[in-house]
């Protein structure tokens, strides 16, 4: 279908979309669609630009609400306005992340992160989609046991793995 070449998707009911504006986004926002099939929860993705085809941005979300997505992640650069647009058309919780176009990503921080009242955006730092994902799924893990103690197995294993490499003291 048109304007639904994302990233891989998924045959099984998505939990998660993920909307970013424009193909320049892809590789960044890779890393939460890497981060979330790593935890086992399923995403779909969407190249969908808020001032360039609201009309199927709309029509998406809505459409992704019905079959059951529990959070939106939204990445965009510039003025990025994504994530504040999709907040605006849905109940689920949206993360923006906010992507260095130019200003190294200070004008989309600050775009996404100062979103007027009444309408909130969650904000992760700049091009950390992979933190999005990890909020996602923390969000997911609030009603999902399931997908808690695959967030507790995470981070038992970054603690391992952590301290696999950094034994204490450090002697300069
Ligand atoms: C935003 O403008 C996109 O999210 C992208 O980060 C930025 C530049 O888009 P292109 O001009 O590369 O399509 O809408």
């Amino acid at each position: 279908m048109m304007n639904e070449p994302g990233l891989k998707q998924t045959a099984v009911r998505p939990r998660v979309g993920i909307f970013f504006g424009s193909q320049s986004d892809r590789d960044v926002m890779k890393k939460a669609y890497d981060l979330l099939t790593e935890l086992n929860i399923p995403s779909e993705s969407y190249v969908l630009s808020a001032h360039r085809v609201p009309e199927q941005l709309h029509d998406t979300v809505h459409r992704l609400e019905k079959e059951g997505v529990e959070v939106f992640i939204a990445g965009a650069g510039l003025a990025a306005h994504l994530p504040g647009v999709v907040a605006s058309i849905t109940l689920c919780p949206v993360i923006g992340v906010p992507l260095a176009g130019a200003l190294e990503g200070l004008d989309a921080l600050l775009s996404i992160v100062q979103m007027p009242k009444q309408i909130p955006v969650a904000t992760v730092g700049i091009n950390n989609a992979a933190n999005a994902a990890m909020l996602a799924a923390e969000i997911i893990a609030t009603h999902d046991e399931s997908v808690r103690s695959t967030l507790q197995n995470y981070r038992r294993q970054m603690k391992e793995n952590f301290l696999k490499d950094n034994k204490g003291k450090v002697e300069f």
